[in-house]
């Protein structure tokens, strides 16, 4: 007889919710995956993308054993055949380069805790090229960390403080599901809901007003807003006064521009704005920024001038208010460095997360002689493709530790298996959302020759002469993550009994009007902070570059898809994956294009070919393709976007990005 068991378990995507899950597992093998009832956030409900790592991790296309290409073709090896090749490899690179000649390349595709041995291993090695900046949410978190001094969200339930809320370019309904249940809910209790985005997504649907922007604009509007604060008397002078520095500042940029040049620029009309004033004003109103609207060239400029909406409008620190854009203080609950012991780096560089292609290319003293890839997939989610391929493909030794054969994995010389979430044990967090930290424990044996990260670090560990550095348990790692959390009596044992704890963190950041500037003050502007706030436009825009305005006149998002996390679903959906070209009613009249024409999208970078559909209700000359497609689906929208760097130097620019669209036969 079957032998069957639900399992509480947590969920391991990058993505704001960070679940609970109830785990069916039979015979060692995971046959349901479903949401936990018990978990606060969570509630018995979660998304596809969660109860897919049900076929995740049951799939045949799992790669099942370490695999080295030979004359271009992989082929088997043992582990030991494997792991001894790489650590020889890291000697030698190391002795005769210097170990900076490695990069090491990562993104956050598994929230574990344990997941950043990776970089304990790479400092314990001497310390290698690592990677800085963010192509998720990079300008944001610089912009809120000059401002208020650290990236700090209110708890959940705050939201039912709110008369108003504002919902700023984030795309809830589809990458938030938990928060969308709340906006619900919100709403019942009487708050009024409004969407400011250019897409008219389906949170849009639910709003109480849709307003539609021209991409890239936001900061203006917010600008706009501000101006019109002021022309009718309602900012809040006492916040003012009392708890910032700069404001005079600020006054002194509006007046650059006038009102109705903004209505012209952002495409939103003067009435509009001078409407938005007066719901800012009235009360409290909470802002909840998404990060789709800060992957511009000027992302780091809007943010900071949605703050200073929010602060000047005297949102900040109230209950039922608040510039809502990530939760920091969910990550800093952990103590990092005991686990990446950051003091045994003896040699460091670093390269943009962004660049990272072009520096590979262009890198001397020493140059890249090994990069190691380990949670992401950069061919498929690092813009400007075709120079990532090259570069991918240009190095001595690619080491793709994964667990299918990626598009990046396909460039490899080795490619090393590694274990789903459900074959290994640990905690999972997520600074994005809410304050809640799950524990999800090992559920089934992994298959083939599948091995943890952890296992594969602490073999080469072994094998490179610090073997004692990892030579400590999975809980032991844990419980050094959790040493300032024990001091606050959250326990480690407590967390693993119940699955899910609150963090001690503050529901209403900044409630005591004490901020982490330089100046403890709320900051504007330069004057205690970083740089001036500036009112710029997109890169890739008619004021900034006309002649490329020209040639491609339609703004190009490129944001994240329904049913995939990224790159991670799409060949696990089944059936015939299409490449879907999502464009505004206004560019499938002027072109003539249907529902359905196969069409090719352009610029200077690449292309890439799809089938129309059209994007109802959404702001003018906006076209979207779903981010994350393999080759063998129609390829990366990553061909299209620029590697720019955002103006506050670490986010990226993936939705300042304009194209041209044709049809094709
Ligand atoms: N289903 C699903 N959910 C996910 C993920 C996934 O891959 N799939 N990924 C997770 C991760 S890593 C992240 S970072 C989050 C991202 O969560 P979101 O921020 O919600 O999503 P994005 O797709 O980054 O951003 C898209 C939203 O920003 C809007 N937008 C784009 N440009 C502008 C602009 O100039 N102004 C305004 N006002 N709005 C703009 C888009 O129209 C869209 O509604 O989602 C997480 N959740
Ligand atoms: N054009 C465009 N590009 C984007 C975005 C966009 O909106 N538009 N969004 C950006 C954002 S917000 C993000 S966060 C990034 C995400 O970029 P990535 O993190 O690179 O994307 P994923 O597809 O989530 O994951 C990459 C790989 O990690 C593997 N993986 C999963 N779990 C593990 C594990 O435990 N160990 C190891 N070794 N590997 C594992 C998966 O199998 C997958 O192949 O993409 C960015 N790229
Ligand atoms: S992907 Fe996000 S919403 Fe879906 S189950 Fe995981 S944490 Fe929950
Ligand atoms: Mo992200």
């Amino acid at each position: 007889m079957a032998l069957k068991q639900i399992r509480q378990a947590a969920c391991p995507l990058n993505c704001w919710d960070s679940c609970g899950f109830h785990v069916t597992v039979e015979n060692d093998r995971v046959t349901k995956v479903e949401g936990d009832p018990s978990h606060p956030i969570t509630k018995g409900k979660i998304c596809g993308r969660g109860r897919m790592l049900e076929t995740r991790t049951n799939s045949t296309q799992r790669l099942l054993h370490p695999l080295k290409k030979i004359n271009g073709q992989f082929e088997q090896i043992s582990w030991e055949q494997a792991l001894n090749e790489i650590a020889d490899k890291l000697k030698t690179i190391k002795e005769t380069y210097g170990s900076t000649a490695v990069l090491h390349s990562h993104d956050y595709a598994n929230n574990g805790l344990l997941k950043n041995l990776d970089q304990r291993f790479f400092n314990c090695y001497g310390g290698v090229t690592e990677l800085y900046g963010s192509l998720c949410w990079g300008a944001g978190i610089e912009a809120q960390k000059w401002d208020f001094g650290d990236a700090y969200s209110h708890a959940p339930n705050d939201l039912y403080n709110s008369k108003n809320i504002i919902i700023w370019g984030r795309n809830v309904a589809r990458t938030n599901m938990h928060f969308y249940e709340k906006l619900l809910e919100a709403k019942k209790r009487g708050a009024k809901l409004f969407v400011i985005d250019p897409i008219f997504n389906a949170t849009a649907k639910i709003a109480d007003e849709y307003i539609s922007i021209k991409p890239g604009m936001d900061g203006l509007l917010a600008a706009g807003i501000i101006k019109e604060l002021l022309h009718l008397g309602l900012e809040d002078r006492v916040f003012i006064e009392q708890f910032t520095v700069g404001f005079a500042d600020v006054v002194e940029l509006l007046t650059s521009i006038s009102l109705q040049e903004i209505a012209e620029m952002t495409e939103v009309p003067c009435e509009v704005i001078t409407h938005l004033a007066q719901m800012y004003a009235d009360k409290p109103t909470s802002t909840f920024m998404g990060l789709g609207l800060q992957r511009y060239k000027n992302g780091g400029n809007t943010i900071r001038l949605i703050n200073a909406l929010v602060a000047c409008s005297g949102n900040i620190g109230i209950a039922g208010g608040g510039a809502n854009y990530a939760n920091l203080q969910v990550g800093q609950s952990f103590v990092f460095d005991e686990l990446i012991l950051p003091q045994r780096r003896q040699k460091q560089r670093q390269f943009s997360i962004m660049k990272q292609a072009e520096e590979v290319l262009t890198a001397k003293n020493p140059e890249i002689q090994m990069i190691v890839v380990t949670c992401g997939n950069p061919v498929t989610q690092v813009p400007d493709t075709q120079v990532v391929e090259k570069a991918f493909s240009s190095v001595g030794t690619l080491v793709v530790i994964d667990q299918f054969m990626t598009d990046t994995a396909l460039l490899a010389d080795y490619v090393l298996p590694t274990t789903t979430a459900f074959e290994e044990e640990d905690i999972y967090y997520s600074s994005m959302y809410h304050h809640y930290v799950n524990y999800g424990p090992k559920l089934v044996s992994a298959p083939g020759e599948a091995k943890p990260d952890l296992w594969i670090w602490t073999e080469l560990a072994q094998r490179l002469g610090f073997g004692d550095d990892f030579d400590f348990t999975r809980k032991q790692f844990l419980q050094m993550a959790f040493q300032a959390l024990e001091k606050k009596g959250v326990s480690l044992e407590t967390l693993m009994e119940k699955h899910t704890l609150e963090l001690p963190v503050e529901a209403i950041p900044w409630e005591d009007r004490k901020f982490t500037t330089t100046s403890g003050k709320y900051e504007f502007t330069a004057r205690f902070g970083q740089e001036p706030l500036t009112l710029e436009v997109p890169e890739e825009s008619k004021w900034a570059n006309p002649q490329l305005a020209e040639k491609y006149p339609y703004s190009l998002l490129t944001i994240h898809p329904m049913r995939s996390n990224h790159s991670q679903n799409y060949h696990l959906l089944g059936g015939n994956v299409k490449l879907k070209v999502e464009t505004a009613q206004n560019i499938a009249d002027q072109l003539g294009l249907e529902k359905g024409d196969y069409v090719r999208v352009w610029n200077g970078r690449g292309e890439v070919k799809g089938y129309l559909s059209i994007l109802p209700s959404s702001h003018p000359n906006t076209i979207n393709i779903d981010e994350g497609i393999w080759k063998q689906f129609g390829g990366s929208v990553n061909n299209l976007t620029s590697s720019s760097v955002s103006d506050n130097g670490l986010g990226s620019t993936l939705y300042d990005c304009l194209v041209n669209i044709e049809k094709i036969n």
